[in-house]
């Protein structure tokens, strides 16, 4: 039945917020395999690392790295956005040209992209309810490619304890998030182990999640 499937993870009367855009399938099998083997010849060159939280030192169970001219930095400092890797000190590799075309294709905003947060999930990372606000440039929307195992994503309102709902995010699944969804809290509950074969078996189980965003 309709009404149960739903029943589950739904709370009544709250989709998703205005300026969510989830775009289903839209990078194919090929293209996603080409942008996870770009991504991770990168990874080769811009390390990941587990970012710290400010304050507390407490490490995130996901992984990072950055393409791009800037990249997103967390640690005992604070969160910001810097031209070099933490560990290497060494400029963020270039975005692939597929991520480019793909934000000119689904962002609507005119300037491209400077910044290419990648997400690294194991069996047992999470990522907790967040929003992000580090950006100055807060009008740009942002966009997330999905790549390898599924997610249960959550997206929730402007304020921390405003009513959520979750979704699952696929390999290939494009989401926009414009307008009032920039602000929105959001999180990943869990990843489904063993939900994809995309990437390399020395990958799996796991999910890479690329964010394009602009920065300033
Ligand atoms: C909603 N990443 O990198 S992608 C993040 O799957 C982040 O790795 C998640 O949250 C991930 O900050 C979710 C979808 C997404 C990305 C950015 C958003 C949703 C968002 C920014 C504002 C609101
Ligand atoms: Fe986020």
């Amino acid at each position: 039945m309709a009404a149960e499937a739903g029943a589950q993870t739904d709370r009544p009367r709250f989709q998703t917020p205005d300026g969510f855009r989830l775009l289903p399938g839209f990078l194919g099998p090929d293209e996603q395999r080409k942008l996870a083997d770009d991504v991770i010849a990168a990874i080769a060159h811009a390390p990941l690392y587990r970012p710290s939280m400010p304050r507390t030192g407490a490490s995130l169970s996901v992984e990072m790295t950055n393409l791009g001219p800037l990249g997103w930095i967390s640690d005992r400092g604070g969160y910001r956005y810097e031209p070099a890797h933490p560990v290497t000190g060494r400029p963020w590799p270039p975005m692939p040209d597929a991520l480019l075309a793909l934000w000119a294709a689904v962002s609507d905003w005119p300037d491209p992209p400077q910044a290419c947060l990648v997400n690294v999930y194991g069996a047992d990372s999470r990522l907790g309810l967040h929003v992000d606000a580090d950006e100055d440039a807060r009008d740009a929307p942002v966009v997330s490619v999905s790549l390898g195992d599924r997610a249960r994503f959550r997206i929730g309102g402007l304020r921390r304890t405003d009513p959520t709902r979750s979704l699952v995010l696929s390999s290939g699944d494009v989401v926009v998030l414009g307008g009032a969804a920039r602000r929105c809290h959001h999180g990943v509950d869990r990843i489904y182990p063993a939900s994809s074969a995309l990437l390399p078996e020395a990958w799996r189980p796991g999910r890479i999640n690329l964010t394009l965003r602009r920065v300033r």
